[in-house]
């Protein structure tokens, strides 16, 4: 049923040297879910067929056939629209202070050294390990923000696309849905500033990454429903003519870092009197295919620009607290329209429901007040799902988000047996899981109609997690 796409998933799995493609035969025909959250609520007995990883057909109200595979609470699965796959090989190991304190900056440190470790098999190693707690997690479709492209002492690999390539085998690996954004990096800072030796394997110029991106491109044929764009990485690190040369290079997605850290606006004011943001809209055509990662230090025309372009705005809770962003002003967004989609970033840890919980709670801390995103009595734990769900989906390039016709079949079960879900149902019981609920709550996940996690356990988690060990002692003690 899956023709072209299992062939295409065993294809790239194989040619990368693993044996076997664990998700290969795992896909469902049918699925039948005593409760389901559909775009336009929850409803009852909703039966979903399955065709080539797409839903062909939802019937509410109707009997399971016998060969359907049962679900009691059913949801669709999140996209996770930024990612930095390799930074989960470093993470908790970073928490230590320096004398002098500790930033942004002085983590980044850190992470370039950690970058200068890395070849191709760990970065798949540590991609698929991502990529499967991320399925864990109950996202299903990951934007992997990718720039570590060349060797260690910074010249191209003798194939220039090998990083991203171990990207796409770890996707296909794992059978995480990817949005592929090759990172475009040239210089330090805001001023066509010279990159900084420890930036060496992230540096093109236009036409070698031109290059790099036909290549992408040849490599995701292999995965059926994957999407290519791509990311300018900060305004810090491409020239105003280089941003300029990017964006008719793809018709997929374009994310890039923006005014994440205060540094970076005093920066961007230096060089050009203008705020990130304020100068991106001046600058650049931003409509609805870009994605602006952080956007934390925003004021408020900035945030009006935002929301009449019909941008997304990727927030990462965890990975902005984690690195001691700042607070992007949700509420001021949110109450206007706003979208957006949350990401895991530098994967310190790898949990969707935290993310929106922690979107809602630093505004609850900020504001000192209780549920203030979602509009009156509307659940926090269903606004807040459903509008990254939205975000994501536009972020991620990948068409109608949910559970309706022509959708991905990324789907997700909660375990209603869980003990902070007991005894809910539908929007209390999504509350429970964003809210009350630590791990354990995604009980099954099935992505491009494949069942990819099981009670909670990815298909391939052992045998992920075996390499990523051996690697992990390698990089660390080796
Ligand atoms: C990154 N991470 O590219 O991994 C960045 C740090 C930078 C985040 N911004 C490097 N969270 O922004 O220069
Ligand atoms: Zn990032």
């Amino acid at each position: 049923m899956h023709g072209a796409g299992l062939c295409g998933l065993i294809c790239i799995y194989n040619r990368v040297g693993n044996q076997g493609c664990p998700v290969a035969d795992q896909t469902v025909q049918a699925l039948w879910a005593a409760r389901a959250l559909l775009p336009d609520g929850w409803a009852s007995d909703v039966r979903i067929n399955l065709a080539y990883g797409r839903i062909a057909a939802v019937q509410t109200g109707a009997a399971p056939a016998t060969t359907d595979t049962r679900a009691e609470v059913l949801l669709p699965g999140l996209g996770n629209l930024h990612s930095h796959a390799f930074q989960r090989g470093m993470a908790g190991l970073t928490e230590v202070g320096g004398r002098s304190g500790d930033s942004f900056w002085s983590w980044r440190e850190l992470m370039y050294r950690f970058v200068d470790r890395l070849d191709p098999d760990s970065l798949q190693a540590i991609a698929e390990q991502a990529y499967v707690e991320m399925l864990e997690a109950g996202f299903t479709r990951v934007g992997e923000f990718h720039y570590l492209h060349h060797s260690v002492s910074g010249a191209p690999y003798a194939q220039p696309a090998e990083m991203a390539e171990r990207i796409v085998a770890a996707a296909a690996g794992t059978g995480i849905g990817l949005t592929l954004l090759p990172v475009f990096y040239a210089h330090s800072d805001f001023g066509g500033a010279p990159p900084n030796p420890a930036q060496r394997r992230l540096i093109h110029d236009i036409d070698g990454f031109a290059r790099l991106l036909s290549d992408c491109a040849r490599s995701l044929a292999a995965l059926p429903d994957a999407v290519l764009g791509l990311a300018p990485h900060s305004l810090r690190a491409v020239t105003p003519a280089q941003l300029a040369a990017l964006a008719p290079l793809v018709d997929g997605p374009i994310h890039i870092h923006i005014a994440e850290q205060q540094r970076e606006v005093e920066a961007c004011l230096a060089w050009s009197g203008q705020r990130p943001v304020q100068w991106l809209y001046a600058n650049a055509p931003v409509d609805a295919r870009w994605c602006l990662v952080h956007a934390t230090h925003v004021e408020a025309g900035e945030l009006d620009a935002i929301i009449s372009s019909g941008a997304v705005v990727g927030l990462c809770p965890i990975t902005e607290a984690n690195l001691g962003d700042g607070l992007f002003p949700m509420q001021a967004f949110a109450s206007r329209g706003g979208r957006f989609g949350v990401g895991s970033d530098s994967n310190v840890l790898i949990d969707a429901a935290e993310e929106l919980r922690l979107l809602e709670y630093g505004q609850r801390l900020q504001l000192r007040a209780r549920n203030v995103l979602a509009p009156a009595d509307t659940s926090s734990g269903r606004w807040l799902y459903s509008s990254a769900l939205a975000g994501a989906a536009q972020a991620l390039g990948s068409g109608q988000p949910g559970i309706c016709v022509g959708a991905s079949a990324d789907l997700l079960e909660l375990d209603h047996t869980h003990p902070a879900l007991l005894a809910r149902t539908d929007d209390a019981l999504l509350d429970s899981w964003l809210f009350a609920a630590r791990a354990g709550a995604v009980r099954h996940v099935w992505r491009a109609g494949q069942w990819v996690v099981r009670d909670g356990r990815h298909v391939a988690r052992e045998r992920v997690a075996a390499r990523f060990a051996a690697v992990m002692q390698t990089l660390l003690h080796g």
